[in-house]
């Protein structure tokens, strides 16, 4: 597949304006400042082709890039306190919306923070990916931020954390070096052709 051709297509805020789903769709969640854009834009090989920013909860829209036959769906960041109840509420019609309109995913990649324990809002995500038995890998971002010792152990508690979902892959992943880039693109590419 190649990564490199990939383009921004649209944003949307309802689930209304949502485009038919007439293409392999690999989506990306996970909290506010997680590290979603930063993870599109190293698989997508450009800078700034997913907006980063370093103020929480910026991205309240679904944004699809488009490139070799799938669209990549960059999903809205939850967990942010100090949202609105309507951003929150447009939050939550945003995603019922993308996931029960019987659209062609073919993988989500879930994204939670090497650093810390899964946050409650990241097992409620995790846990209706498992309801509704939506394929999905686990990339545990910001490894770079971590020792070598922080690492490994933080490697062995998320692994006995999630080991209640059988056999979900966990991949390490820094924006920064590149680790785990390849392992990530090449799982989006055997997804997109199954
Ligand atoms: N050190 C390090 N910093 C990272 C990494 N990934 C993201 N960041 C930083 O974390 C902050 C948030 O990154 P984003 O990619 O914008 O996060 P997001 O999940 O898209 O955030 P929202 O769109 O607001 O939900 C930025 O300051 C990034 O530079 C990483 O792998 N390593
Ligand atoms: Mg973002």
């Amino acid at each position: 597949m190649n990564f490199n051709s990939f383009d921004f297509e649209a944003s949307y805020g309802t689930s209304a304006q949502l485009p038919a789903s007439d293409l392999p769709e690999i989506a990306f969640a996970g909290r506010s400042n997680v590290g979603k854009s930063s993870l599109l834009n190293k698989v997508l090989n450009r800078k700034s082709l997913a907006r980063v920013s370093s103020v929480p909860g910026k991205t309240v829209t679904i944004n699809f890039f488009k490139g070799d036959g799938i669209r990549l769906v960059d999903l809205p960041g939850y967990g942010y306190a100090k949202v609105s109840r309507s951003e929150k509420d447009r939050w939550a019609e945003l995603m019922e919306g993308y996931f029960k309109s019987q659209r062609n995913i073919r993988l989500v990649v879930q994204l939670v923070d090497m650093r810390h324990k899964p946050t409650k809002d990241d097992l409620t995500m995790i846990n209706f990916l498992v309801e509704t038995g939506c394929p999905f890998i686990i990339a545990m971002t910001k490894s770079d931020k971590l020792n070598k010792g922080k690492y490994k152990a933080q490697l062995e508690a998320l692994s006995r954390e999630f080991e209640y979902l059988g056999d979900i892959k966990l991949i390490p992943f820094s924006a920064l070096n590149g680790e785990g880039t390849d392992e990530i693109r090449k799982i989006i590419e055997q997804s997109a052709n199954n």
